[in-house]
Parts: structure tokens; sequence; C-alpha cells
């Protein structure tokens, strides 16, 4: 009976569609086998019989020795592999008829198709990897912003899964220190409280900085987002346009024209622009106007940059000067102050430093604009002081941990019951390994990888 876990997996691992090449990866422990059997080597040579770590071309062969294409095989054997595994590497044309010819083949020799992220996970059975670093992987796959990258490019390499083990160390002092105190009960110099609160005192405040960051981070991930708010008529549609550099919000001379919210996403400068154009600030006894005011200050809210667009070309009302004052006092540190229609007299008695002249029908100042995002994203980006990317499965155990560590607090009287102590430190140390992925089970590993695509 085959079992399933170490049956010999295959997939392609590059993406499908067009390209000249398509790499495809076997691993498990009839790997060899089952590539010998599908190729053919120059001057008689076998796969199962050349050196490890070796590149060959050669071709791929049907059961009526019929070549299917000229590839190149990358032999490598277990352990010094991704996976851990023995893994052939088969880089051949990308042509679907091709790589599918090569997959029903390599299963006929007993192979079978691989699921989502099985050579990840596998990969972490054979302890090649954590968990974490796998979700890493997975992660820099993904990643939609210059900061996701450089964050999970750290994981793989393992910080996350560092710092971990730095938390888990100290709480397993903690946990020595409680069995000694344990232990030798009587004796006066032998009581460790104070070192053992120290120390989980200080893994809750390092837990919950990592915690703090996570919110922003999440957003941030999926791309900035930027949001454009002013009162009607001032130009954001224009601006939005402008920006994207296409007709993608209506423009007309009609206060309210915006009714509700639209978002377009875009590649700027290393970085994930989510733009969002919103209704008009006034206030309206319209029913569908309204609402969508309550969402342009539920985006303003939300978002990460705000671009206040002032139309400087008429007076503000008592009304509107007091809704952007509001929402200049709530998000200080968002905002950029755009003053639109450069191109007709300035006559607006808003006063505010650092805005910036635009004309979004002139095409003035709009890389100005661009800039003063730029500025905005770095500074937000330093400002988050931790290096780790958690995703919610990381981020719920972080929180059962500090939970765990949180019930050890009233214990701390002045007859501390250390067994209990000692119970309440083993079950958060259990916690944190369930975060690198010693003591997770079956399931919960598998429902990990099931978010991966097939051939990671
Ligand atoms: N002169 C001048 N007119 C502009 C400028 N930017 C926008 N407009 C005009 O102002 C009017 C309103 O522009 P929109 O971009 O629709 O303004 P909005 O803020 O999206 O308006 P609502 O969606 O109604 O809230 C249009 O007639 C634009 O052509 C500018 O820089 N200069
Ligand atoms: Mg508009």
């Amino acid at each position: 009976m085959i079992n399933p876990e170490t049956q010999t997996i295959i997939a392609q691992c590059t993406p499908r569609g067009s390209g000249a090449i398509a790499l495809l990866r076997l691993s498990g422990p009839e790997a060899l086998n089952i590539a010998t059997k599908l190729s053919r080597l120059p001057n008689n040579k076998t796969i199962d019989a050349v050196p490890t770590h070796t590149i060959h071309a050669g071709h791929v062969i049907d059961q009526d020795n019929s070549v299917v294409d000229h590839v190149m095989f990358l032999i490598m054997h277990g352990p010094r592999t991704f996976t851990g595994e023995d893994v052939v590497e088969i880089t051949s044309h990308n042509n679907q008829f091709i790589v599918q010819d090569i997959i029903a083949l390599a299963i006929k020799h007993g192979a079978r198709l691989a699921r989502e992220g099985e050579f990840c996970k596998r990969a972490v059975m054979n302890d090649k990897m954590d968990l974490i670093q796998a979700e890493a992987i997975n992660e820099l796959i993904h990643a939609n912003t210059q900061l996701a990258l450089k964050q999970s490019l750290a994981q793989v390499k393992g910080s996350l899964s560092q710092w971990i083990i730095n938390i888990e160390q100290d709480l397993l002092k903690a946990l020595a220190f409680c069995q000694a105190s344990f232990e030798f009960i009587d004796e006066e110099d032998m009581e460790f409280g104070d070192q053992i609160k120290d120390i989980i005192n200080n893994t809750s405040v390092t837990i919950d900085q990592l915690k703090i960051s996570f919110d922003q981070q999440q957003r941030i991930r999926q791309g900035i987002r930027i949001a454009i708010i002013g009162s009607v008529n001032a130009g954001k549609s224009s601006l939005f346009n402008a920006l994207l550099q296409k007709d993608r919000a209506i423009v007309t001379h009609i206060a309210g024209t915006t009714r509700d919210v639209i978002e377009a996403g875009m590649y700027k400068e290393q970085n994930y622009w989510t733009l969002i154009d919103t209704a008009g600030l006034r206030n309206t006894d319209n029913i569908i106007e309204q609402e969508g005011i309550e969402r342009s200050l539920k985006e303003a809210q939300s978002a990460d940059i705000i671009l206040l667009v002032i139309d400087a070309s008429r007076e503000m009302n008592a009304q509107e000067k007091n809704i952007y004052q509001k929402i200049a006092n709530e998000h200080p540190d968002k905002i950029i102050t755009i003053f639109n229609k450069s191109d007709l007299p300035n006559i607006t008695d808003f006063t505010c430093k650092k805005a910036i002249n635009v004309s979004t029908t002139e095409n003035v100042n709009i890389a100005h604009v661009e800039q003063a995002i730029e500025q905005k994203i770095e500074q937000l980006l330093s400002s988050i002081a931790s290096p780790f990317l958690l995703n919610k499965r990381q981020f719920n155990l972080l929180l059962n941990v500090e939970q765990k560590l949180q019930q050890t607090l009233p214990l701390f009287t002045n007859n501390i019951a250390y067994e209990l102590l000692s119970i309440h430190l083993q079950d958060a140390i259990a916690e944190l390994s369930a975060l690198t992925g010693k003591s997770v089970s079956e399931d919960a590993m598998d429902k990990v990888f099931r978010e991966f695509c097939v051939g990671k």
C-alpha cells in the first residue's frame, strides 16, 4: 500500500501560460527511478546512475520510445534538496501539451500530482525549514509592496523563527527557575519569583510591540491605500485620473458627480498604490449622496494617506472649513493638502503651509503630488518598528501565548504556586512551538499549505 504522504509527487512549478520554458519538479523516494524510466540521456547514461547535483541535457520519452521533448534534467539526491527528498527537476519547453504529457508519464510510472504547497510541506516535515519560513515563501511570491517583499525574504532566512526561538529560550529559563524554586522551596536563596516575573513581563512587552504593528502591516501588505477626499467639484476625480494616467472616474462640472467610492490599483515606485476616489463632502438631503459622503469619511479613516483636495479658485464656507479642520485634526500624519485649480486665480482663504498648488486640467505639479505620496510612504514604512510580517495564523498563536502568560500574573503573590506557574509556562511554550510548526497538528498544517499554489 502506497503512503500518499511519502509518495513521489510531481507538479509544474512555473506559472501556466506563455513563456519559453516550464519547470517541473519530481520529489520523493521514487523520483530517480521514475525520472530514469521517462528519460533518455546521451551515451547510455541513466538518471539513477549519474552523480547528484548534476545537470544533463536529454529527452523525455513516452512508453513507445518516442520523444516528447528535449529537456534539461537537474538531478539532486536528498537530503541536500529543497524538500529533503530525492528531487529531479525537468526544464521543458513551455507548451501545455508537453507539460501535461510529462506529468502523465510520471504518474504512469508511479508519481502522483502534488497538492497545493506540498513541496513546502515536505520541506517542513523533513526539517529543511520551519512552518514560518514556508509561509514566508508563499508571502514572498505574493508580496505586493517592497516592504512585504523585504520582510518575507528576511522570514525565509528565519528572522521571525529566530525571534521565536529567543522567546522560547527565555520562557524555558523561566521554567527552569520555576522548577528550581519548587524543588528547593524551603531554601531561602533558591526563590526566583522576581526573575520569573521579569522574564514574563519582558516577553509580554515584546509580543505586544509586534501585535501593535499587525493591523498596519496587514493593510500595507495589500497595498498602500490613498484616499482622495474633499468638497464636491474640487477636482478629486480629475486628480484620481491624473495620478492613474487614465480616464477612470467620471469628471463633470456638476457638483456631486462621484456618488460612490471608486478604487484603482497600480504599481508605483516599488510599491502597490490603491487610489480611492470618493464622493465630495457637503451636507446634503440627497440620501444617496449622503451615504456616499459617509463612505468617504470611512475611507479617510482606513486610508494610509489622505489627499485633501481643495478648490483654491473659490471661497470656502464655514461648514467646509469645519469638516476639513476635523479631518486634519484627526489624521495629522496622513494628510497631503492640495490646492487644485491653480490655473485660475487663487481666492481661497483656507491656509495650509505645506499645500501643493496643482492644476489637474493643465497637468501642473502632479509629479510633485506623487513625490509627496512617496515621502509619506517612506515615513509610514519606517514607523513600523517590527521587522516581521505576521499572518493571521501566527498572530492568533501569539495572542494565545500572551494569554497564557497573562494567566500567570495573579500567581505572583507572597506564596507563589510554582507548580501551577510551571504548567502555564509549559502551555505558553507549547503555543510557541505551534508557531514554527514543531508541534502543529496534521490538520492545521494542511490548512496552512492549502493557501499555497501547486508547484510550491
Ligand atoms: N480650471 C480647472 N478646472 C478643474 C481642475 N480640476 C478639475 N476641474 C474641473 O472641475 C470640475 C469638477 O471636477 P471633478 O474631478 O469631477 O471634481 P470632483 O471633486 O470629483 O467632484 P465630485 O465628484 O462632484 O465631488 C470639472 O468640470 C473639472 O473639469 C483644474 O485644475 N482647473
Ligand atoms: Mg468626483
